[in-house]
């Protein structure tokens, strides 16, 4: 165990039971002229935790620890999108609908691929899922308990919506969840700093959240 100055307390990491989700860094919610921008959103606060979210993938790598992709996306007939999520609100595009990256949100179109500087590498675990929570209608409970993990290290993007949800959901079925708040983004960063705040709350009632060079500096020892 390695001992970690996390938020709200210090956090024991076991690396004989830890991985690193990387949740949807996908070109339609990074990329300056994909999805997320055609919304309205300003992605540069998603563009700047590119390089951090980097260096903790390669720290997870060098140590030969297990490092998991999530992506939001839909089956082409759209039969995994529940009508409820396609049709709120009255966005210029919509699920499945053509757009600057292909269809929005569909498996194998480009906007749906995550980032090539975050490419997942051949073997790593890429989950796709038509929810906000990487637990919802996906095998992904059934391989972090194949693969031995207890505790989940978190990036990726939108802290509020898909990190939060899936670290939610993973803390309730038993995971010890850890947050690393500068590899994770919010097109609005005053709820980035909420989400942390209410997670850690209530003595980590969601989970822990760490700084990546923190984390790194754990798995080297
Ligand atoms: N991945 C993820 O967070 N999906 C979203 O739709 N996020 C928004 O913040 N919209």
């Amino acid at each position: 165990m390695t001992r970690i100055d996390a938020r709200p307390f210090a956090f024991e990491l076991d690396a004989g039971s830890v991985g690193l989700v990387v949740i949807d860094m996908q070109r339609d919610f990074v990329e300056p002229g994909g999805f997320g921008e055609s919304l309205g959103n300003d992605v540069s606060p998603l563009q700047q935790i590119v390089p951090t979210t980097a260096s903790l993938i390669a720290g997870f790598r060098a140590h030969g620890l297990p490092v998991l992709h999530t992506r939001e996306c839909h089956a082409a007939d759209l039969s995994d999108c529940p009508p409820a999520k396609r049709l709120r609100g009255d966005p210029a595009l919509r699920i499945g609908d053509p757009g600057p990256m292909g269809r929005i949100l569909i498996a194998g179109e480009p906007g749906a691929e995550i980032i090539p500087e975050l490419a997942p590498l051949p073997g790593e675990i890429v989950i796709d899922k038509p929810g906000k929570g990487a637990f919802c209608r996906t095998g992904f409970e059934t391989i972090l308990g194949d693969l031995g993990l207890r505790q989940l290290i978190f990036a990726g993007v939108t802290t509020e919506v898909c990190v939060q949800t899936t670290m939610r959901e993973a803390n309730d079925r038993g995971f010890d969840c850890l947050l690393a708040v500068d590899a994770t983004a919010s097109y609005f960063p005053e709820f980035k700093r909420a989400a942390i705040e209410m997670m850690t709350a209530q003595g980590a009632i969601v989970g822990w959240a760490a700084e990546t060079a923190q984390i790194l500096e754990a798995l080297d020892d």
